[in-house]
C-alpha cells in the first residue's frame, strides 16, 4: 500500500462517518510567533478547541504537514522523521470516546488490514493532584474492540515509563495504564507545563508490535508499549482534550473534543508490515537514488543511519521550501539551514556523486504532486535553494574545519569558538558540537545559547530601527495614532494589571494595532473602561515630551521598552504628561505613560481629539497562546 493509498483510505473513511476534510494548513504557521513550525494536526484548530464554531461543522479530519525540531537529532533509527504528515480527526463537542475507539479500532483492523493481535493500547492513569480522574472508560471500550475479535485483553497498571521498564508485561495483558508523562497531551507537555489557557487531556494511544524486533536491555530490563527498543511502534493518539488550565488548576472546556493525531508514514509501514519507516514507497525512492549517486548498500550498517538522515532531511528541506521559507541564521531559516548542512555532511560521508540531490528533489516532487501541488509549483525555488544553500556551506565548510581543528588541537571548544564557527564560518552549533564530541570533546550549550540570544537581540534591534517602531509612514495622521498608542498601552495596564506588556504593534494611517500580553479574552466592560481612559486623556490636552536619558535611568523610571527588544546605553523616552513650561522637559513623576521610543509623536494629546473625534476598540482577538491584538481607530 502507497502512503497516497492509506491517506486516502483515512479521509474517506472519516468522510463516510460525517467529518468535514480540510486541506493541510502551511508548515509555518499563520499568526502564532510562539512556534516556528506546525507539529501537530491540531495546532490550526485551537480556536475550535477552545470552542469558536467551526464554519465546517463539528466533525473535521484531514493529513496536515508537520515538522518537530525536536527530533533532528532522533533521526537515524527505524521510526523517527522529522517532517511527517500527521492524519488528524477531531470532534467538537459532538462525539467522544465511544465512538473515536471503534472507528480508529475498525479502521486498523479493516480499512488497512492490520492484525488485532498485534495491537496494544495505553490509557491515562489520572492525576490525583489535579483531580483529574482515571480514564476506566476507554479501557473498558478498548476491552470491548478486543473480546469481539476473541482477544484476551488483561489491563496493566504501570504508572511511570520507568515503572514499565521493571514490571514489563504479562502474557494476555493489552492494555497499560500511564502517567501524564506518556497518557496526557496538550501543546506544552504534562498538566504542571501547560499556561493559563491551554487546552488538553488525557489520552489512548495504540501500539503496533513488530515480532522480528526483540527486546534491548540498554533500553531497561523489561520491554513494554513505551518502551524505546523500537518492538512496539505508537500509530496514533486519541487525545480527549477536555480540560483548560487555570491559575489554580483545570476547569472543563466548554465542550468536550476529540483530537487525534497519528503519523501516516507510521501507519502505511504498519500496514506493509514493516517496522522501517524509510521502507515505505516516498521514502523508498529517494533511499534508491541515494544507492544509485553512492554505489553504497542501505541495509549495510556502517551507512544505514546517513541514508536516512538524507531521506529525511531533504524532504523536510523540500516540503518548508515549497512553503516559502529559506536559509537564514534565524527561526525558521536557521533549522533550515541545519538540516541542508547536515543533509550535505552525510551525502559526503557517503560520497554521493554530484546531481543526486536534483534527482531527489525529482523523486519527492513525483511523489506528492497530487496531494501538495507547492511542491511542483515551487520547483525552481526549491531547487536553486538547495543548491545554493550547498555551495555556501561547502565554501565555508574547508576554511571552517581548518579553524576548528586548530581549536581542538588545544584540547576544548569553548562556547566563544561555537560562536564565532557560527557566525564567521555558518557552522549550526550542532554541526560543531558533532564534529567535537567525535573527538571526545563536549561543548557547553548553555553558554553558546547565551551568545547566541545577544547576537539576536542585537540583530532584532537592528531590525526595529528600521521600521521605525512599526509605524508605515510619519504621516500626520500615522503620527497621531502613534500617541495613541502609548496612551492606549497604559490604559491597558491600568484596567488588565501592570504585568500587560507591549508584544508588538503596526500603525498606519486608517488605525492603529497592538500586540500584548494578557492570560485571556477582554470583557466588554474593560474595553468600554479603555476607551474611556484614552479619551480623558485626549481631551486633558496633555503635553507630549521627548527627553534623552541613560537606558539604566529610563528602566528605574520604569519607562515601557517592548519585549524581547535591545536598546542602546542612551535612550529617548517620550512622556505623555505635564512638562516643565521653562525647561521644556516632561514632570516625570507625575507622566501619564512614558515609554522607550524613536517617535514621532504630536506635540499634544489635543491635536488627537481635534473636530470632536473619539477613540474606539475595533476588535480584540487572540493572536497566540498570551498574546491578544487590538486594532482601533480615532474618528
Ligand atoms: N495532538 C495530538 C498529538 O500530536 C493528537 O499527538
Amino acid at each position: 500500500m502507497t502512503l497516497s493509498e492509506v491517506r486516502q483510505k483515512y479521509l474517506d473513511f472519516f468522510r463516510k462517518n460525517g467529518h468535514a476534510i480540510v486541506p493541510s494548513s502551511r508548515l509555518v504557521p499563520e499568526n502564532d510567533p510562539t512556534t516556528l513550525f506546525t507539529s501537530s494536526g491540531m495546532q490550526p484548530l485551537i480556536p475550535y478547541l477552545l470552542g469558536q464554531p467551526h464554519p465546517q461543522g463539528t466533525r473535521i479530519a484531514d493529513s496536515q504537514k508537520s515538522f518537530r525540531a525536536g527530533d533532528i537529532e532522533e533521526v537515524g533509527d527505524n521510526r523517527h522523521t522529522t517532517f511527517f504528515e500527521m492524519l488528524g480527526n477531531w470532534s467538537l463537542g459532538d462525539y467522544f470516546k465511544k465512538e473515536q475507539i471503534s472507528w480508529f479500532w475498525q479502521f486498523l483492523t479493516e480499512e488497512i488490514q492490520l492484525d488485532p493481535e498485534r495491537i496494544y493500547v495505553t490509557c491515562f492513569i489520572g492525576d490525583p493532584s489535579n483531580n483529574i480522574p482515571k480514564d476506566t472508560e476507554s479501557a473498558e471500550i478498548w476491552q470491548s474492540m478486543f473480546a469481539e475479535a476473541g482477544i484476551t485483553n488483561g489491563i496493566a497498571e504501570i504508572g511511570s515509563e520507568a515503572d514499565g521498564y521493571v514490571r514489563g508485561m504479562k502474557s494476555g495483558e493489552r492494555i497499560f495504564f500511564y502517567d501524564a508523562k506518556k497518557n496526557w497531551w496538550s501543546r506544552s507537555g504534562t498538566p504542571d507545563k501547560m499556561p493559563v489557557g491551554e487546552p488538553g487531556g488525557g489520552d489512548t494511544e495504540m501500539f503496533y508490535m513488530f515480532p522480528e524486533i526483540q527486546h534491548n536491555t540498554k533500553y531497561g530490563e523489561h520491554c513494554h508499549p513505551n518502551c524505546d527498543c523500537g518492538r512496539y511502534i505508537e500509530l496514533g493518539n486519541s487525545v480527549f482534550m477536555e480540560y483548560m488550565r487555570t491559575a489554580d488548576g483545570f476547569v472543563p472546556l466548554p465542550k468536550k473534543n476529540v483530537d487525534y493525531g497519528g503519523g501516516l508514514e507510521r501507519i502505511t509501514a504498519a500496514a506493509n508490515n514493516r517496522s522501517d519507516v524509510f521502507m515505505i514507497d516516498v521514502l523508498q525512492r529517494i533511499i534508491v537514488e541515494i544507492a544509485a549517486g553512492s554505489g553504497k548498500d542501505y541495509n549495510h550498517s556502517e551507512y544505514q543511519a546517513s541514508f536516512r538522515v538524507i531521506a529525511d532531511h531533504m524532504r523536510a528541506a523540500i516540503f518548508m521550501l515549497g512553503d516559502g521559507v529559506l536559509p537564514s541564521n534565524t527561526d525558521q531559516g536557521y533549522i533550515l539551514r541545519r538540516l541542508i548542512r547536515r543533509a550535505v555532511r552525510h551525502m559526503d560521508k557517503l560520497q554521493v556523486q554530484e546531481g543526486t540531490v536534483s534527482r531527489i528533489i525529482d523523486s519527492i516532487i513525483a511523489s506528492y504532486k497530487d496531494q501538495y501541488s507547492e511542491l511542483s509549483a515551487n520547483h525552481s525555488t526549491i531547487l536553486m535553494g538547495l543548491l545554493e544553500e550547498e555551495k555556501r556551506f561547502r565554501k565555508t565548510l574547508s576554511e571552517g574545519m581548518r579553524e576548528l581543528s586548530k581549536i581542538t588541537a588545544k584540547g576544548s571548544v569553548s562556547a566563544d569558538d561555537a560562536f564565532v564557527l557560527f557566525t564567521t564560518y555558518g557552522f549550526p552549533f550542532e554541526l560543531t558540537e558533532e564534529l567535537a564530541k567525535e573527538q571526545g570533546i563536549a561543548i557547553n550549550r548553555e553558554d553558546f545559547d547565551k551568545a547566541m540570544e545577544k547576537h539576536r537581540q542585537e540583530s532584532r534591534a537592528g531590525a526595529a530601527q528600521k521600521f521605525a517602531g512599526g509605524l508605515a509612514d510619519h504621516q500626520e495622521q500615522t503620527v497621531k495614532y502613534h500617541t495613541t498608542h502609548h496612551i492606549l498601552l497604559k490604559a491597558l495596564q491600568m484596567v488588565l494589571g501592570e504585568e500587560v506588556k507591549q508584544r508588538g504593534s503596526n500603525i498606519t494611517s486608517e488605525r492603529l494595532r497592538i500586540d500584548f500580553s494578557a492570560p485571556r479574552k477582554m470583557t466588554d466592560e474593560e474595553k468600554k473602561r479603555a476607551e474611556d481612559i484614552v479619551n480623558d486623556i485626549i481631551s486633558q490636552n496633555l503635553p507630549v515630551t521627548r527627553t534623552v536619558m541613560p537606558r539604566e535611568e529610563a528602566e528605574k523610571l520604569g519607562a515601557q521598552m517592548e519585549f524581547g527588544v535591545k536598546y542602546p546605553d542612551m535612550v529617548s523616552v517620550y512622556s505623555v504628561g505635564p512638562k516643565d513650561a521653562t525647561q521644556d522637559t516632561p514632570k516625570i513623576p507625575e507622566a501619564f505613560s512614558l515609554e522607550f521610543c524613536g517617535g514621532p509623536h504630536v506635540e499634544n494629546t489635543s491635536l488627537i481629539g481635534e473636530g470632536g473625534k473619539k477613540f474606539k476598540i475595533l476588535k480584540e482577538e487572540a493572536v497566540a497562546q498570551g498574546v491578544r491584538r487590538i486594532k482601533a481607530v480615532v474618528q
